[in-house]
């Protein structure tokens, strides 16, 4: 059996025990937020297209889960917008473009916009991507965190930074099974 039906039947079983959830994919154009949204979505998942007023947003919809990918690059005129998406939302995942580097400063102040100065991502679970690193050009985890100051702007959080790429699957099932957990983690507190 292939790793990417490997992935997909693995995925399918931990996201069959969860409730709903609804999970926002954020990032830079070209990041990789489609590609990823693929990934996942082998075979599986129905995709729909919801209209784009000004910035572009996908919708899938899998048993109970709701996957919205945004892109949040110079939107600051569509602020509203993100306020219809970002309440209730349960994990975030921000997409960078590991080998961008011109871009990273850029990544960085959205990043501090839509995660670390939103009260409404306050207390979500965010799992960082650090994607592409399949080009020899790409900045890993570790340096990623200092050039993007994760560890300080984002001590009070729950976050992980992952190595992956979106292409190849590289590193995704590891980010994404930190993901579940946190949901699962998250699930179990609010029962007690
Ligand atoms: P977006 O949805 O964030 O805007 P896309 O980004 O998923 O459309 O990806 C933008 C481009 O980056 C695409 O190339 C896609 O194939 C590529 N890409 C996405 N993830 C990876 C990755 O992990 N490694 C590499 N090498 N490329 C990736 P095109 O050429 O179609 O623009």
């Amino acid at each position: 059996m292939s790793f990417m039906s490997n992935f997909s039947r693995w995925l399918m079983k931990k996201l069959k025990t969860e409730k709903r959830a609804k999970i926002l994919i954020l990032g830079l154009d070209a990041a990789g937020k489609t590609t990823l949204t693929k990934f996942i979505n082998t075979g599986q998942f129905q995709a729909d297209l919801t209209p784009t007023i000004g910035q572009n947003i996908d919708t899938i919809n899998f048993e109970g889960w709701d996957i919205t990918t945004i892109d949040v690059a110079g939107q600051e005129q569509f602020r509203f917008l993100w306020d219809i998406h970002y309440p209730g939302c349960s994990a975030v995942i921000f997409v960078l473009d590991a080998a961008d580097i011109e871009r990273l400063a850029e990544a960085r102040d959205i990043l501090r916009v839509h995660l670390f100065n939103n009260p409404i991502l306050e207390n979500v679970p965010a799992l960082i991507l650090a994607n592409k690193q399949d080009l020899p050009a790409a900045i890993q985890a570790p340096m990623m965190i200092q050039l993007l100051n994760l560890h300080l702007d984002m001590r009070d959080r729950t976050f992980a930074v992952f190595d992956c790429s979106a292409l190849t699957g590289f590193g995704v099932v590891e980010a994404f099974a930190w993901l579940v957990n946190q949901l699962e983690m998250d699930k179990m507190d609010r029962m007690l």
